[in-house]
């Protein structure tokens, strides 16, 4: 089965306009790799430690790996979970497979065969690429364990030194054709439409289970050039990639593909460490990074700790993905030297920015303004009505990058979308007078965990296959670290003997979830309080528990 009839388009008349205005140009995202190869050749596109990538070997080594896969049988419409740390042959896959139509689907290197598994069923993937391992953990066995498992996958591409039996290195598929025009034409002719499917991003999950979110290449290639466009991208940019790169804040928000787009230079760092990242900073000359805010305030710790970190050619720090506190973010610009942006945005579409030029006032204690004229933003109360300027209420959008409908989900679909297309995104934000949003909480279940969103009802699901469990409420508790951590609230079964927080982790362990999703906390209690529609009161639980 292809994956058309689980996808949801845009209206006719839309999609037409959006053509027309230029939001979407026509561009598959292979065709914006060498369009930069020729505007920036030899100039350096990608560091990874002492590689080094000009956009040209960029290009041709995408185009080697992407006929590999041709030669393996991929096609246009397949499904690859890709699971890789931040790398240089990220990158070159990502490429390799929009060249060829291959949908990747952008897994985290913290999701563990729970999540991993899931993926490749509801995508019915064909193949799934790793990392041999990260850090002490075997995502090749993992993978090949769920490979075995599945009818659909035929390959495990592996990346590193352990490429075992069975196994396809990636490392060896990866190399510049010899005939690179050649090549270059034929992989042209075998190029996806602009308006197919270009990679499925994973949703911060509300419900028992993450759902995918399909992008186009027409979606995601005007997200990535409007996002460049507002954050003043240019040859001149140097570009820290610390999160994780399968989110869409460093893939695109303008992220590491608007800075290739641009003519940059991206700098991939394996991890957000402070120690790391900073001394990343002072040696490649970085001039914007990006971060969530629980790690911005350690680089900013580290800073004040060990001032010798040189970091004078830091431009501007974006921040997003968590609410960023007024005080933190006022002292990003005495600390660190840089101007701060926060960046308000979702995989699911809209991104908000505040400008680089805005006062200290709005930077501070703003979410930023919607990146495009398209973008259309209306504020309701609880019966989707609008609510009176300035005042609170939750946030539901659309336009030319924003998602129509989850993939194969028609029954979450009817709750996350309204009849007129407008997705709920779950937040309650108000307008700022300065024409900002501002985000004051949202109505979605779920813990945003350093950035990392967690589904309560993934956890609480999760938590009922222990036996001795008879209920349990997961909620967010404020933490100074993390922003929010995971508190698990249980009943236990009559006659249970003790439940710990070390044996609920090392149940999940056991259940190959991943980490970021372990309880950080549990509480035993007696009930669970409801409220008066019988509901589970989690307020009432977050004040007790905070
Ligand atoms: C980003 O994307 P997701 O899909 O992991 O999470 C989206 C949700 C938003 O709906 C909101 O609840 C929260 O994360 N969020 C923020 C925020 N940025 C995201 N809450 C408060 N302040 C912010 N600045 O997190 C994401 C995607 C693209 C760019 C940046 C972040």
């Amino acid at each position: 089965m292809g994956i058309a009839e689980g996808l949801v388009a845009w209206p006719d008349e839309l999609a037409k306009r959006y053509r027309e205005q230029g939001y979407w140009n026509g561009m598959a995202l292979g065709h914006y790799l060498w369009r930069s190869a020729e505007l920036f050749g030899e100039k350096e596109a990608l560091t990874d430690g002492e590689r080094r990538l000009s956009y040209q070997q960029l290009a041709a080594l995408s185009d080697g790996l992407a006929l590999g896969l041709a030669e393996r049988g991929y096609r246009s419409g397949d499904c690859m979970v890709v699971q890789l740390p931040n790398c240089w042959e990220f990158v070159v896959l990502l490429f390799a497979c929009a060249r060829i139509g291959v949908i990747p689907i952008m897994a985290l290197p913290g999701h563990r065969s729970h999540e991993v598994s899931y993926f490749v069923e509801h995508s019915g993937a064909r193949a799934i690429a790793v990392a041999d391992e990260i850090k002490g953990f075997d995502h090749q066995g993992m993978a090949r364990e769920i490979a075995r498992g599945s009818n659909a996958v035929q390959d495990v591409f592996v990346l590193g030194e352990n490429v075992r039996t069975g196994s396809v290195d990636l490392g060896k598929l990866i190399v510049s054709p010899r005939d690179v025009n050649g090549v270059r034409h034929r992989l042209d002719e075998m190029g996806p439409c602009s308006d197919s499917v270009a990679l499925f991003l994973l949703s911060g999950g509300t419900t028992g289970l993450p759902k995918l979110i399909p992008r186009s290449h027409d979606d995601y290639g005007y997200n990535f050039r409007q996002s460049a466009e507002v954050c003043g991208f240019d040859e001149r940019t140097v570009y820290l990639v610390s999160l994780p790169a399968s989110h869409n804040f460093p893939l695109a928000c303008p992220g590491l593909l608007g800075v290739l787009y641009a003519g940059g230079r991206v700098v991939m760092a394996r991890s957000p460490e402070p120690e790391n990242c900073l001394n990343l900073i002072g040696k490649e000359r970085v001039t914007v990074a990006s971060a969530v805010p629980a790690v911005a305030q350690r680089w900013l710790e580290a800073k004040i700790q060990k001032p010798h970190y040189d970091l004078s050619s830091l431009e501007i720090i974006q921040v997003g993905g968590a609410r960023m506190a007024p005080e933190l973010a006022s002292r990003v610009r005495p600390v660190l030297g840089c101007t701060l942006q926060q960046v308000f945005g979702m995989a699911e579409g809209l991104i908000n920015y505040t400008s680089l030029d805005a006062s200290e006032e709005v930077i501070c204690e703003t979410q930023g303004k919607p990146m495009s004229p398209a973008d259309e933003v209306l504020i309701v109360d609880d019966h989707d009505v609008p609510v009176p300027d300035g005042e609170m209420g939750q946030l539901l959008t659309r336009g030319p990058y924003t998602l129509r409908g989850y993939f194969n989900a028609p029954e979450h679909n009817a709750r996350s979308f309204t009849a007129e297309g407008w997705y709920r995104t779950g937040d309650v934000v108000r307008w700022h007078s300065s024409g900002n949003l501002v985000v004051e909480g949202r109505t979605k279940d779920l813990i945003n965990r350093a950035g990392e969103k967690v589904s309560a009802e993934e956890v609480e699901n999760l938590l009922y296959r222990l036996p001795s469990v008879a209920q349990v409420a997961a909620i967010a508790i404020p933490d100074k670290n993390l922003g929010e951590r995971t508190c698990a609230v249980v009943v236990m079964k009559n006659g249970a003997s003790n439940l710990t927080l070390a044996e609920v982790r090392s149940a999940m362990e056991g259940f190959g979830v991943a980490k970021y999703k372990f309880p950080d906390q549990l509480e035993l209690v007696e009930s669970l309080p409801t409220t008066n529609v019988g509901k589970i009161d989690k307020a009432l639980l977050r004040s007790k528990f905070s």
